[in-house]
């Protein structure tokens, strides 16, 4: 029996590919030793020891996948979480777009099941609700799927597997539609996930997907994405060769714009009919080279510069007079924060909209989070978009202080001033 991980404490170290096996995986990014992204402090915490985990990025030789080898709990990192959809208010637009493009091309009933894993708040959910379809959530997080109940969706506090699909079969019947928005990444045996889905998906139906794509975060240089949470950074070569082993296929991709560049993927069992955006997608990743470990290199070495460019910005900036803050607390914005070392020194605080992360501090560097009328209130001179990739809709929802002023710094891929 080959051994795929070592238990090294409080986390796994895996030793071989998620999706291949392989043992050909050379390590070509360190962010250094890192607290978890979405683990927002109370003060009672600050002093407490904080746990940090190794955050190293993986490159597999044989299926190409780009991963993270140290695996921490799911249960520590989504058994009370941060992150709730309707905190922000472009996620809710954009998953009315998605469930209208899932009933617009494929075929649904009013008796269509529609599984949602990783369901969070039941946001997208709701949307499919309102077309007359039944919906299941399935949600880790205790707080979140408790918040999901109270807005009328029914939802089971597990994480998904095999025996979880087995469950939910026996008592709701198969699933025309099953949805995994912003989680896939997150999941370590997608085997087990991938014999679920097969077992608990009906004949014809359909399996989306929705995840960070890697060409965007090697174009935009969006290292902030990399935290333990996003175990795997997906480019469609290697999802190609995990469905092939449980007799699906990806029978359509769309590029969509959120999280800084996502794909959408629709896998099918096996059937004749391909979209040719599959090619297309295929040939994108070929003249990208990102089956070869020399683009990885580069992408460390341009990661390293931002970090020299964006605490140089933000230290010329700043002086006794000038108040720079963060702008959206993001588990993103933790992994910038924490790799460039920018702590309280130069933010005051960071506002942001979610009533949980309010009156708590950031993981690592311990910056006090506050509600985003403070930011109103007391507008300061330089703005740091933590929350980068929603900058269209935020400066737009700023524009009054921006025309008082208060200028806005983009991290990357080059920190500069708006
Ligand atoms: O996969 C994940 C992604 C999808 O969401 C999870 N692992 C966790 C989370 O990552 P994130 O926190 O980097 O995601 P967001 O969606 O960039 O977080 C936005 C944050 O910014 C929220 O805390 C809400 C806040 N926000 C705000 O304060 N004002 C957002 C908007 C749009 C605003 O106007």
């Amino acid at each position: 029996m080959v051994e795929t991980s070592q238990a090294r404490g409080n986390f796994i170290h895996r030793t071989c590919c998620r999706i291949c096996g392989s043992t050909k995986l050379d390590k070509f990014l360190s962010l250094g030793p890192s607290p978890l992204a979405n683990n927002f402090l109370r003060v009672d915490q600050l002093n407490k020891k904080e746990l940090h985990y190794p955050l190293d990025v993986y490159f597999c030789n044989k299926c190409h996948l780009v991963q993270l080898l140290d695996i921490v709990p799911p249960e520590v990192m989504f058994k009370d979480y941060a992150y709730i959809t309707s905190a922000s208010k472009p996620m809710e637009l954009h998953f009315a777009g998605l469930a209208k493009d899932v009933v617009n091309n494929f075929k649904v009933s009013k008796d269509s099941l529609v599984v949602d894993i990783g369901s969070n708040d039941g946001t997208l959910l709701q949307y499919f609700s309102k077309m007359g379809l039944r919906i299941l959530g399935i949600e880790p997080a205790s707080n979140i799927a408790q918040i999901a109940r109270k807005r009328g969706v029914t939802t089971i506090n597990k994480f998904f597997s095999k025996d979880c699909a087995i469950k939910i079969y026996k008592k709701y019947g198969f699933a025309d539609i099953i949805l995994a928005t912003n989680v896939f990444a997150h999941l370590d045996n997608l085997e087990n996930i991938l014999y679920g889905i097969d077992y608990l998906l009906s004949k014809d139906g359909v399996f989306v997907i929705e995840v960070p794509y890697l060409i965007n975060l090697l174009d935009n240089i969006e290292f902030d994405t990399i935290y333990h949470e996003h175990l795997s950074y997906f480019s469609i070569y290697p999802l190609i060769y995990l469905f092939q082993k449980f007799g699906m296929k990806i029978v359509d991709i769309k590029q969509i714009p959120i999280h800084g560049g996502s794909i959408r993927i629709f896998v099918k069992r096996l059937t004749k009919k391909q979209s040719q955006n599959v090619s297309k997608f295929l040939s994108t990743e070929q003249n990208a080279e990102i089956d070869s470990l020399k683009i990885y290199t580069k992408f460390a070495k341009k990661v390293a510069l931002v970090k020299e460019r964006l605490v140089k910005l933000l230290k010329t900036l700043k002086n006794e007079k000038i108040r720079i803050t963060g702008y959206g607390a993001t588990a993103k914005g933790n992994t910038l924060l924490n790799y460039c070392k920018i702590g309280p020194d130069i933010l005051d605080y960071i506002s942001d909209t979610t009533p949980y992360k309010q009156g708590r501090y950031t993981p690592g560097m311990h910056i006090p989070i506050f509600p985003e009328e403070k930011f109103h209130r007391e507008p300061p001179n330089y703005v740091l978009l933590l929350a980068w990739n929603y900058a269209d809709e935020i400066l737009q929802k700023e524009q009054k202080y921006r025309q008082k002023g208060v200028k806005f710094i983009l991290p990357l891929p080059v920190p500069k001033i708006l």
